[in-house]
């Protein structure tokens, strides 16, 4: 849908990434005076369009040689975009997330998490309303692909905001847990085995349905450490490397429901691994506590 050009009056203040390959920027700056992050992402060029980009578009002629020549395609229509996410007022913690960082390996023990990082999250962590708005329809409900309504094993099936759902081959959803205590993985005891075997089922089920792509076709994983503190899975299309998700932080949700089967208290106990980024308060204290 069209709407009124909310980016017009967005002042600059400087760009916290970008990526050449990627076709990406993240840039800091004020909209109406308020901090905003707004996110460039260039979508990729599908074979649906491509009549449309040859014929409604210009061509402009940058360099002939022999049989070679090189143009810039001027697209009229709606066949090539910008795809654009603006976080706005964003807080110091989105500023961080989205900026180029260097990263540590942390090594997170049952105690650590306990005496360090549990402490830290119940303080500083992103607000999970957004969540809470698509649970209870009041934002996103049109874009739901499936609900399994039951307070305990159910879950809200959607497409994930890095997705524009234009081609299959960047699939992104992630299936969102109704009940509202489980924080992350290190939450999950064998208790909650009913609750990831049927988002592990009905999500393969539903994109099947919705998409036409087989479970063979789908990585299907938790983040640890999360931005986002309420239990959720990603379900992304195999052989798609979404940006900004390096694979420390993925857990597959096939082996999570082993692992609990075997050991019920597996993510309680366990040390696990997950890199920080240089400007994460959770990274001071690690190091604080010696942990680093
Ligand atoms: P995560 O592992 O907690 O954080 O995943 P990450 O962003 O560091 O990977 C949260 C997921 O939710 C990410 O894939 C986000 O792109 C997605 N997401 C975040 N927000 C604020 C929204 C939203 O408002 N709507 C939707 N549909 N997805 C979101």
């Amino acid at each position: 849908a069209e709407s009124e050009n909310v980016l017009c009056g967005f002042k600059t203040s400087n760009v916290l990434n970008d990526s050449a390959r990627e076709k990406t920027m993240f840039i800091r700056g004020k909209l109406a005076d308020q901090e905003a992050v707004v996110i460039l992402e260039k979508t990729p060029i599908r074979e649906d369009t491509l009549a449309e980009l040859f014929s409604g578009s210009t061509l402009k002629l940058e360099m002939k040689n022999d049989i070679y020549s090189t143009y810039r395609l001027h697209c009229s229509s709606s066949s090539s975009m910008i795809k654009t996410t603006v976080v706005c007022p964003a807080t110091d913690k989105h500023v961080t997330k989205y900026q180029r960082q260097e990263s540590s390996l942390v090594e997170e023990t049952g105690e650590d998490y306990q005496s360090i990082t549990l402490p830290y999250i119940q303080k500083q962590t992103f607000s999970v309303q957004w969540v809470y708005n698509i649970l209870e329809k009041k934002a996103e409900a049109d874009r739901i692909v499936y609900e399994d309504p039951d307070p305990e094993v159910g879950f809200v099936l959607l497409p994930d905001f890095k997705w524009d759902q234009k081609q299959v081959d960047d699939l992104y959803l992630i299936a969102i847990v109704h009940q509202r205590d489980i924080k992350s993985l290190r939450d999950l005891t064998s208790e909650h085995l009913p609750l990831l075997q049927n988002i592990f089922q009905k999500g393969k089920e539903a994109i099947l349905q919705r998409y036409n792509l087989p479970a063979s076709k789908l990585r299907v994983y938790l983040h640890y450490q999360p931005s986002y503190y309420h239990l959720h899975v990603h379900f992304t299309k195999l052989g798609y490397e979404a940006p900004g998700c390096g694979v420390e932080r993925a857990h597959l949700l096939a082996d999570v429901i082993q692992n609990l089967q075997s050991d019920p208290r597996y993510y309680e106990t366990r040390t696990l691994y997950f890199p920080l980024r240089a400007n994460d308060g959770l990274l001071s204290k690690f190091k604080e506590a010696g942990r680093l």
